[in-house]
């Protein structure tokens, strides 16, 4: 009789909101814990999202089960699209596993067309790469296809479809694919985060992506999520935090973190020798590549994470919002009201004011720019999340906003006056 061992490794399967409860967070943490005691390796985080669960087969394989198949998938509260998912989530749940696993993955494709699941990264046998018609017959509608191979290397890897990808990956059919090392290859890592970069293109008032843009997108997602919608990476000082990026989208993402400089350790190629590591502050991850970067958490507060690309930690832009910075709108704006009661002139002073707003666009649209700090509308949206550090197990456990030391917030001196010094130098 086949005996089948249960690992329960989706403990990160809720999808927490942007601030998480104590009881998520206390849960959270406790789950590392459990974890670490049942698993070889200190498993990865997705935020947003989950890990995939395996079963153990009799010869030691570890199981896996896909099932790619329709969606509504929620980017942001206000928002919900209709996307291509694996087991009704984008991102893909992560598959995490240790170098010399065996795997066996079952794909069950639910699409109304046919896929492949191409290992991307994973040094398999050609058969098993997963380009339909190249390697493998197409898997169709309500087939099981079944992926066996060995696990020859560690690193972070992805798994995405690979047969009509503009419509199939334009809609979210993306995921990690963990693969941890057999033995220790560095320093120990107390935080490992997972984040998927995505772009879409949703017109304003639908929900449906759009796979035939092919560069002006207007949603930017982590983990398949815009900002506020992201939940953020909590961690204790002293961490040593690792931070994954993978993505196969249509853009590059140069992602900046505040308040540190970090090393760039891994790609999907594999781990960078110390010696060619350099720190940085941005990492630009460009479609078909993963890049890992480490730090040690060692200054507490919350930090912005972001892409930097102006557009990006935006949301649902128009493309023909005209540029109305410096032009006095105040005749126009009284003309246009006599035909649309109520019209609001915007931009004048730049766009910052409908964060505060929170204007209303059409149904299923999020504002362009969302998300309320401690100090007023932090006016981002898109590709936005925050580094939440924290000193103590008690200020994880109550995590609101960071307490700033006295003294240390840059705040308001009222009106600058001319200094006696500025006076002397003028004459
Ligand atoms: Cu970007």
């Amino acid at each position: 009789m086949k005996v089948y061992f249960k690992i329960f490794i989706s403990l990160f399967s809720m999808t927490f909101g942007f601030v998480l409860s104590p009881a998520t967070l206390r849960s959270e943490i406790h789950s590392t814990k459990t974890s670490q005691q049942q698993l070889s390796y200190n498993p990865v985080i997705t935020p947003n999202g989950s890990t995939l669960s395996w079963t153990s087969a009799e010869d030691g394989v570890k199981v896996f089960h896909l099932t790619v198949e329709a969606c509504k998938h929620e980017i942001a509260p206000g928002m919900v699209i209709n996307a291509w998912c694996y087991n009704g989530q984008t991102p893909g749940p992560t598959i995490e596993a240790v170098e010399g696993d065996r795997v066996r993955i079952f794909v069950t494709n639910k699409l109304p067309e046919q896929t492949a699941v191409h290992w991307h990264g994973v040094l398999v046998p050609n058969g098993m790469d997963g380009v339909s018609g190249l390697t493998q017959k197409g898997i169709q509608p309500g087939e099981t296809f079944k992926y066996e191979f060995t696990l020859k290397q560690h690193g972070t890897f992805m798994y995405h479809s690979h047969g009509d990808e503009m419509v199939q990956m334009g809609l979210g059919t993306m995921g990690f694919f963990i693969i941890h090392p057999k033995n220790d290859v560095g320093p120990k890592i107390d935080r490992d985060f997972a984040i998927f970069l995505n772009e879409w293109y949703v017109d304003p008032g639908t929900a449906t992506p759009n796979p035939n843009v092919m560069t002006d997108f207007n949603i930017f997602t982590f983990n398949s999520r815009a900002f506020p919608g992201t939940a953020p990476l909590v961690v204790k000082k002293g961490d040593r935090v690792r931070i994954r990026f993978g993505n196969v989208g249509q853009e590059s993402h140069p992602i900046h973190l505040h308040g540190y400089h970090f090393n760039i350790v891994a790609t999907d190629g594999g781990d960078i020798p110390a010696s060619a590591q350099w720190p940085d502050t941005t990492v630009a991850i460009f479609p078909g590549q993963t890049r890992d970067i480490e730090f040690v958490a060692d200054a507490p507060g919350d930090w912005a994470l972001h892409c930097h690309r102006r557009h990006h930690p935006m949301n649902a832009m128009g493309h023909e919002v005209p540029n109305m910075i410096g032009v006095n709108q105040d005749d126009v704006k009284d003309r246009v009201r006599t035909l649309v009661p109520g019209y609001m002139a915007m931009g004048e002073t730049g766009m910052d004011d409908m964060a505060d707003m929170q204007m209303k666009g059409p149904e299923n649209t999020l504002p362009m720019m969302g998300g309320e700090g401690q100090f007023g509308p932090i006016g981002m949206g898109g590709m936005f999340t925050v580094l939440k550090v924290r000193d103590t197990d008690e200020e994880l456990k109550n995590l609101g906003w960071y307490k700033n030391p006295r003294g240390t917030v840059a705040e308001s001196v009222g009106e600058k006056k001319e200094s006696k010094e500025t006076e002397i130098q003028q004459h």
